[in-house]
Formats: C-alpha cells, structure tokens, sequence
C-alpha cells in the first residue's frame, strides 16, 4: 500500500492502523509558499481552547464509540493565526501516512455539530499517543472515520 502511488489524501479502506508510530504531538505547518513552522503541544494549548460535547467517533463496519467530550484547538485558529487570509484548503496528513483534504468553507461555516478541532484531551485527559495525541476531530463524520485522522504530523496550508 505505502507505495510511490500512494495518496494520502485518498486513503484506502477504513481499517483502523493499530500499530501506534513514534511522536510527541509535535507537527509541521506547512504554508502555501512552502515555509515551515514546527507547532507542539504547548503552542496548540496557548491558543483558545475549543470543547466539543457529544461526539461519536463513527465506523461502518467496527461500530460507534463515545460519546465523548474532546477539546482543542479549533483547525480554523491555527490555520488562521499563521496564514490569515489567501488559502482555500488543507490537508491534514498524519506519521503513518493517513490524511483528509478540509475546505476553507467547511472551517469558516462549521455545522451545528461544532468546528473542526485538532483534539488534545479526551473526557478531561489528554489523547494518549494510542488515542492519536493529536488527532483531527470532524464533528459532523457520520460514516467510515476517514476524517478523524490521528497522529497528525503536518499540516499542508494550500492557495
Ligand atoms: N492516522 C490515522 N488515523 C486514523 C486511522 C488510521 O489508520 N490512521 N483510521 C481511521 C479509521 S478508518 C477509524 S475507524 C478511526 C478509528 O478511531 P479509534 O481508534 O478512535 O476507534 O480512526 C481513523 N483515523
Ligand atoms: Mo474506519
């Protein structure tokens, strides 16, 4: 599968990747011009801190899990903080090759649901590194889990 074909942006089945890859949370943030800045742990935790009540983390085929309480960094905060304006898409890719493809227009007109958050703590902890330490949270996802990456490891701004 991890071959010079492979897309991220376009994974696969869902079947979840039960071998956890190395890391600290730290991700690279890449801008539309290609500079690069590292964010860790502690630069998404100084930015404003979005909780998401009532979410389910949703698969056909292995089932629901949750409710859970998630809270984060909004994706729009960050994006937004380092690229205020002349994007209009970004691709979330994670350490083992896993990623989505979020919309400008789905981060500035969030669903009832809630926004797209980069989820650090779950139920009042933090995401373990099995739980993704990072990980992508699409509130309104209601089939496969594709988007709720885990294991973030860059952040790509697109123009
Ligand atoms: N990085 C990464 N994120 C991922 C996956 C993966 O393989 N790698 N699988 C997805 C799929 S298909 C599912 S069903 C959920 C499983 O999430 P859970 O481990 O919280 O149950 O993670 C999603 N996020
Ligand atoms: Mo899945």
């Amino acid at each position: 599968m991890r071959n010079e074909e492979y897309d991220p942006l376009q994974p696969h089945s869902h079947e979840p990747n039960l071998d956890v890859p190395p890391g600290d949370g730290r991700f690279v943030l890449e801008m539309a011009d290609g500079r690069c800045y590292t964010i860790t742990l502690d630069d998404l935790r100084a930015l404003p801190a979005v909780t998401l009540r009532e979410c389910f983390i949703v698969s056909t085929g292995h089932g629901a899990s949750g409710p859970f309480v998630f809270e984060g960094t909004a994706l729009l905060d960050l994006v937004t903080r380092y690229a205020p304006d002349g994007w209009s898409q970004v691709e979330v890719v994670s350490e083992d090759g896993f990623g989505n493809r979020v919309l400008w227009s789905e981060l500035v007109e969030p669903g009832q649901e809630g926004p797209i958050l980069l989820a650090y703590a779950r139920d009042e902890r933090p995401l373990t590194r099995a739980q993704g330490l990072v990980r992508m949270i699409v509130p309104n996802e209601r089939d496969d889990a594709l988007r709720q990456v885990k294991w973030i490891s860059r952040i790509r701004i697109r123009a």
